[in-house]
């Protein structure tokens, strides 16, 4: 297992890499090229320059979070081959770079969506929060807006403004696309792309849907157990695998967290975890929190140890962390909380880790 965090580059990040190198036990970080727009080819002298950069401060950039899927190919567009071949060329050059695996999504038009991006928790710091009602009597583009405004300056990942100019449009199209016909223009963009990765040995994990419900009456698809079934049966490779993002799927209260971690994780399907931590206030409003158990209503140590007993040998994140101690940077992606969190995590994988072999010794000794 590879603990990591999550780092933006080109003085687009309020945590540097001399920082995130002297958090006990991360080895790399999660990073991506925010600036090329969706559907081009990431070029891969610039890759060269990142990854040196990177590898510089004594760190591995082993994973890219996130190359964005363009829009055509989620609606399956004539145009979405040209959009393919890019991403395929994409990769190629990711893995001149010693890329191991790569993280996206396959949310129609919005990315993640939250309400308040900087919601006061009762300890005072600030972390996001979602409140569906909220999302549900408001406009789009005004909670796209929202969400911009909020980011203290930095770029959103997944809010690229490409992404947003078209936003009204684009939710029209999907009111005639059925999740059928959604699923199937998720088969033709695995069929091309999982033989490529596979050959250049990158693993695709796709992320969840987040919230894990359905917006604006948009499709959302990797949701719960039985849709991640189907996204894995779609196209069969090892290297088609998701990130189990904790906090997304624990969004909802009926998904059971460390179940689907064992199952997926188990069958070698999950390739990145996001760990982090979140408290239901009804159905469909929750808080993030900080990611120790008690602090939400996710069980942290089941959660570690079922990746631990599934043999997880692939990468973890903290995933969002709070703002605290007066931080100000994007938010979700502060150093202080990230850090605490990673080194909460690193305690209990060591102490499952160690109790393990202490009952492994016992039966030798039987
Ligand atoms: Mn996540």
């Amino acid at each position: 297992m590879k603990m990591i965090l999550r780092w933006f580059p080109f003085g687009d990040d309020s945590v540097s890499l001399e920082y995130i190198r002297q958090v006990p036990g991360v080895s790399g970080v999660a990073t991506c090229l925010t600036d090329v727009p969706v559907g081009e080819v990431w070029p891969l002298d610039r890759l060269k320059v990142l990854k040196e950069e990177v590898n510089k401060h004594g760190l591995e950039m082993e994973v890219i979070e996130s190359v964005n899927v363009h829009e055509d190919i989620k609606k399956g567009l004539p145009s979405r081959d040209r959009y393919i071949d890019a991403y395929l060329q994409t990769i190629e050059n990711l893995a001149k770079v010693g890329v191991k695996c790569l993280c996206y999504n396959f949310m129609p038009v919005l990315d993640w969506v939250r309400t308040d991006l900087a919601h006061k928790l009762p300890d005072g710091s600030e972390a996001m929060a979602y409140r569906h009602t909220q999302v549900a009597n408001m406009d789009p583009s005004l909670v796209a807006r929202a969400m911009r405004n909020q980011a203290n300056g930095f770029s959103l990942p997944g809010w690229e403004p490409e992404r947003l100019s078209a936003m009204a449009e684009d939710i029209e199209f999907y009111r005639h696309v059925s999740e059928e016909e959604y699923w199937n223009n998720m088969k033709y963009f695995l069929d091309a792309v999982i033989p490529v990765a596979e050959a250049c040995d990158i693993k695709m994990a796709i992320h969840p849907d987040d919230p894990p419900w359905s917006i604006f009456g948009l499709p959302r698809v990797i949701t719960d157990a039985a849709h991640i079934r189907t996204f894995l049966a779609l196209n069969d490779s090892p290297y088609n695998g998701i990130t189990l993002c904790t906090g997304s799927l624990g969004s909802d209260r009926n998904n059971d967290v460390p179940a689907i971690v064992r199952e997926f994780a188990g069958k070698g399907r999950v390739h990145f975890a996001h760990i982090r931590n979140v408290k239901h206030l009804s159905d469909k409003d929750f808080d993030e929190t900080a990611h120790l158990s008690q602090c939400g209503d996710l069980d942290m140590y089941e959660i570690v140890k079922a990746f631990y007993d599934a043999g997880f040998d692939a990468y973890i994140r903290p995933d969002h962390g709070r703002m605290i101690w007066g931080e100000r940077g994007r938010p979700g992606y502060g150093l202080f909380d990230r850090a605490i969190g990673a080194n909460y995590l690193l305690g209990l994988w060591e102490a499952i880790e160690k109790s393990n072999k202490n009952k492994e010794g016992a039966h030798g000794n039987a």
